[in-house]
């Protein structure tokens, strides 16, 4: 290199704009949007990919700093994931290896489905907001039009510095993909406003099904998806196998899209309607 630079000269100002700019810019386009996913599981990320391939303006609020939720590891600390049959295709089309292991049950190499699960949702656009934790709804004449957010690390701070107060973000429809403590749906139970089961005991073969079929709204504006379904509706879990949780994310979309696609105009309605 004798000398010579190899990148380009940059001050450390230049670096923080940048940052600043293009977070500020981006995030304000989604302070009203269409739809707003609560939860990077695989349920959710999955829904939220399908509905910005629909076309809508999707929000994607994750408390981690990582997403994938529980789809890194199959079970048991071991990081390899089932799948049946014939949810085993939506990972094929990911380009995710699968083995057959038995008729219809399929083994995958997790990190490569969560990875690539992953990148197909912010390749369809989804705007991802991640160590942002949901602590509450936007409830407006009986229809759940938001949610209220912090930075995770708020939650984490001694009590006596904690006075942080949240901010909002509106949409048509907000989905919640929180897993098994179905947090938005969480919101709504302790007023009263929707009664909660508790999730049943295990049985892979009879969950997957009993998910996907109620998958859907809760209350005007809250969709359940994922393992919040089973909390909601007292269904056993399944485990470490995940082709639910992708049927599901893919069924939440479709009943989301008919209301995120319509009401793409959140900002034409009035504040205080
Ligand atoms: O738990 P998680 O993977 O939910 P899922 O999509 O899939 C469940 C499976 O992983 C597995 C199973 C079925 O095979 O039993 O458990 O239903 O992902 C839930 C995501 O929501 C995030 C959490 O960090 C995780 O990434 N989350 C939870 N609470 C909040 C949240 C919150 N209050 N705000 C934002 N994100």
């Amino acid at each position: 290199m004798s000398g010579e630079r190899l990148f380009n000269p940059v001050s450390d100002g230049d670096v923080t704009r940048a940052i600043l700019r293009s977070f500020l810019e981006e995030i304000e386009e989604y302070t009203s949007s269409d739809a707003i996913v609560v939860g990077a599981g695989p349920s959710g990320l999955i829904c939220a990919r399908e509905l910005a391939k629909n076309g809508a303006r999707v929000l994607l609020v994750e408390r981690n700093n990582y997403l994938g939720g529980g789809f890194w590891i199959g079970g048991y600390l071991m990081n390899k994931l089932t799948v049946r049959a014939p949810a085993h295709a939506e990972l094929a089309k990911l380009g995710v290896p699968l083995t057959e292991t038995r008729d219809g049950l399929y083994v995958a190499d997790a990190p490569r489905a969560c990875s690539k699960l992953i990148a197909s949702a912010c390749d369809a656009g989804v705007k991802i907001l991640n160590m942002t934790t949901v602590d509450d709804v936007v409830l407006r004449n009986g229809r759940v039009r938001g949610v209220v957010v912090n930075w995770t690390p708020v939650g984490a701070l001694p009590r006596q510095i904690t006075c942080v107060d949240p901010v909002s973000f509106e949409a048509g429809v907000v989905v919640d993909a929180t897993g098994h403590d179905a947090v938005v749906a969480e919101k709504l139970a302790g007023r009263g406003l929707i009664t909660l089961a508790v999730m049943g005991p295990m049985d892979a073969d009879s969950s997957e099904d009993a998910i996907v079929e109620k998958t859907g709204e809760v209350f005007p504006g809250l969709i359940a998806c994922g393992m919040s379904v089973s909390t909601v509706h007292g269904l056993p879990r399944m485990g470490p196998t995940f082709g639910g949780m992708l049927f599901s994310g893919l069924r939440a979309a479709e009943i989301a899209s008919v209301q995120a696609l319509p009401a793409c105009n959140t900002k034409a309605e009035p504040a205080f309607a």
